[in-house]
């Protein structure tokens, strides 16, 4: 609660890029022009309160689905995942290695309010999977001062964190360019499913604390035994996908979802396709209904609990991601 406090209250600053700054050139605005998609589905697997005392239970600010779709800059949603914790997140489009960075990570980090080349900043490892099951992590590095635990009042500098999700402040996502794990076998870095975000635990303690790719100690905020605690996702952006983003059904000319919000059934009318696949997808991931269905024929939605849903759709060589509500 501390942090969306101080979130709020560091908004209103107006941001330049400078060397000194938080931000640099490297930072990806929530509205940036490369954004293509952002992550349809979200599950949080919560971490502790604090790892050294687990009795206090898990961390609990915010809920999984606030991770999914677009960034809000005057949103506070966040989904804390805790000192250890891990999200992992789907897309209606693979994630595809092109020229540059393929993806961003948003944190709610906050600016030090007499340093602006210091923010709040709470990190977090990030790691990519074709699969679902096989991930494989960014090498990731800490150039920072490890003597000195950083707390929850203290201000670190984000150019001391590679390859670590939140290093910026709120609006502004860490890039993460898929070149980076061209050469590992575990992962087809042209056919991304899957991005987990874990959460690193900042102690300076050995026992407890994460270590970087050359096994040095991580210092991040450390211990935050609230609610709040540990990586506060906010959204996953894709900056490449090569596909049709998800979108309203309004937005594609030739495609249409009615009624949305759906009570029984829904149609799907796609232009001069008469018939094609559907999967209709949770917000968890999980695929509910699937089949083929007619252009314009009713397909039955009434066994659907309440919430949002993406409704993905292939036919020929086309996949798109319609997404609606069933009440
Ligand atoms: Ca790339
Ligand atoms: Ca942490």
């Amino acid at each position: 609660m501390y942090k969306i406090l101080c979130t709020l209250l560091a908004l209103p600053v107006a941001y330049s890029a400078t060397a000194q700054h938080n931000l640099d050139a490297a930072a990806i605005k929530f509205d940036d022009t490369r954004i293509s998609q952002w992550a349809a589905t979200c599950v949080v697997e919560r971490g502790w309160l604090d790892i050294a005392d687990k009795a206090q239970g898990y961390a609990s600010a915010g809920a999984d689905q606030n991770a999914t779709g677009p960034l809000s800059p005057t949103s506070t949603n966040i989904v804390s995942l805790g000192d250890s914790g891990v999200a992992v997140l789907t897309f209606a489009e693979p994630i595809h290695n092109v020229d540059g960075p393929d993806f961003a990570v948003f944190e709610n980090g906050f600016l030090d309010p007499v340093d602006s080349g210091r923010a709040f900043l709470e990190l977090a490892f990030v790691e990519v999977s074709s699969d679902g099951v096989n991930y494989v992590r960014f090498p990731a590095y800490y150039n920072g001062q490890d003597t000195a635990q950083i707390d929850n009042f203290t201000y670190a500098k984000g150019q001391d964190y590679v390859n670590l999700a939140g290093r910026y402040i709120h609006g502004y996502g860490t890039p993460f360019d898929l070149e980076a794990l061209r050469d590992s076998a575990a992962v087809d870095v042209d056919n991304i499913t899957h991005v987990r975000i874990v959460d690193v635990i900042g102690s300076l303690d050995p026992a407890i604390g994460s270590k970087d790719a050359d096994g040095r100690m991580i210092n991040d905020p450390y211990a935050t035994a609230f609610a709040s605690g540990g990586f506060d996702l906010t959204g996953v952006a894709v900056l490449n996908a090569t596909g049709t983003n998800i979108t309203t059904p309004e937005a594609i000319d030739n495609i249409s979802l009615r009624p949305n919000p759906a009570t029984n059934n829904i149609v799907i009318s796609i232009d001069r396709i008469h018939t094609f696949y559907y999967q209709i997808v949770n917000i968890s991931g999980k695929t509910i209904l699937q089949g083929n269905a007619g252009s314009g024929a009713a397909i039955g939605v009434s066994g659907l609990p309440a919430g949002v849903y993406y409704c993905i759709l292939k036919y020929g060589n086309t996949k798109r991601a319609i997404k609606f509500v069933k009440q």
